[in-house]
């Protein structure tokens, strides 16, 4: 039997910002993204200390800060840092599964063979190593793990035999099932559908003649726990190493350094992957939160020395141009592509050229 499984990070940029500094862990946590500078700008999320007091994804900076008490902590969101985060979340994930799907930064979709309860453990276990949490759901498809993953969130675990899916299901409230958005909602409101368990009640034709025949007929299958259990393997587009320095500098070969040692743990894990690259690049945080980024289209390659000697080139361009105190530096590799397809697409083109 295969299994399908989603996973949902709890909190996910919260806990990377708690996990660099583990203080923030006991206060209210915003993280923001700011829009025009100053005050303006959204909640990108909050740890579950700030939900409490009403902060959630997605509104204005302004309500949450009156909704904040003194305490809370407010930080502008660092989406380098969360992506490297993420791509160590979905390296447990390869350990384990057969074939992964990641959907967004902190979700994917991945299928176990077998022991899927045993295996989930172990995955959860291994990410709380990494200092996050997540929530697993599994069933025998997409849908109803999707929904498993949400039921017992936080650090939750939820296994939906496919003999208990209609009635894992039945209470589930119709706005928590995927394609229904707040205007489906409304109208299944509007005749007493508010449960999955009354859609299943529902005449078919009642339901076309209200939503459409595909959206009805797509809702009742979902509401029969059906769905689909084909997964679109990602293709990681890139792969990036950040490290911070041991103190702020902007001293170019100090740098250096530590833009080597980035290198070489990136390298280590392209390596690994059995990756190379059409394009390096370069990440700079300076002490005062901005980001730079530099990068360029090299030529299809794996080496480490072509790595580090473009990157090299990238921050020492940066750094002429203007002085810049540097905490975290990193290098990105992108357009990446397996070395085998490299190899004989290299290999044509020699045979070309002779
Ligand atoms: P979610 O998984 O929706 O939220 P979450 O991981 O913070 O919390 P939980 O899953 O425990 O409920 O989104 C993942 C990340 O995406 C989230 O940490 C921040 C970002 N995000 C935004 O930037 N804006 C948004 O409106 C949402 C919903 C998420
Ligand atoms: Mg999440």
């Amino acid at each position: 039997m295969k299994w399908i499984a989603h996973i949902d990070m709890d909190a996910f940029f919260a806990k990377c910002e708690e996990l660099r500094n583990p203080e923030l862990g006991e206060k209210p946590l915003v993280i923001c993204i700011y829009t025009r500078g100053g005050d303006s700008g959204a909640v990108s999320t909050s740890n579950y200390k700030a939900r409490e007091l009403g902060i959630k994804s997605g509104m204005s900076l302004s309500k949450a800060k009156k909704l904040a008490t003194d305490e809370t902590v407010f930080v502008p969101a660092d989406h380098e840092f969360y992506s490297e985060k993420s791509e160590e979340v979905m390296s447990v994930l390869r350990s384990y599964a057969d074939k992964i799907q990641k959907t967004s930064v902190d979700e994917a979709y991945f299928k176990l063979r077998n022991y899927p309860e045993k295996k989930a453990k172990k995955i959860k276990a291994d990410i709380e190593t990494l200092g996050l949490s997540a929530s697993v759901g599994i069933s025998d498809n997409k849908f109803v793990a999707k929904m498993a993953s949400e039921h017992d969130k936080p650090d939750g675990l939820t296994v939906v035999d496919p003999g208990s899916k209609k009635e894992f299901l039945a209470d589930k409230p119709v706005e928590q099932v995927q394609g229904v958005g707040d205007k489906t909602a409304a109208k299944l409101k509007e005749r007493d559908v508010s449960k999955v368990k009354h859609i299943r009640q529902k005449e078919s034709s009642d339901l076309a003649a209200l939503l459409g025949k595909n959206k009805a007929a797509s809702l009742q299958r979902k509401a029969r726990g059906e769905g689909s259990a084909r997964l679109e393997e990602t293709e990681t587009k890139q792969m990036s190493k950040i490290l911070t320095i041991s103190s702020n500098s902007s001293d170019y070969r100090y740098i250096r350094k530590f833009l080597a040692e980035a290198v070489s743990q990136l390298h280590l894990r392209l390596k690994k992957r059995s990756k190379g690259y059409g394009k390096a690049g370069i990440i700079v945080k300076t002490a005062d939160l901005e980001t730079y980024t530099r990068s360029k289209k090299i030529k299809n390659s794996v080496g480490e020395d072509k790595l580090l000697r473009e990157a090299d080139l990238l921050l020492k361009q940066l750094l002429q141009n203007q002085e810049l105190t540097v905490r975290r530096i990193g290098v990105r590799a992108s357009d990446l592509m397996d070395r085998d397809r490299q190899t004989s697409l290299s290999n044509f083109q020699d045979a070309r050229n002779l």
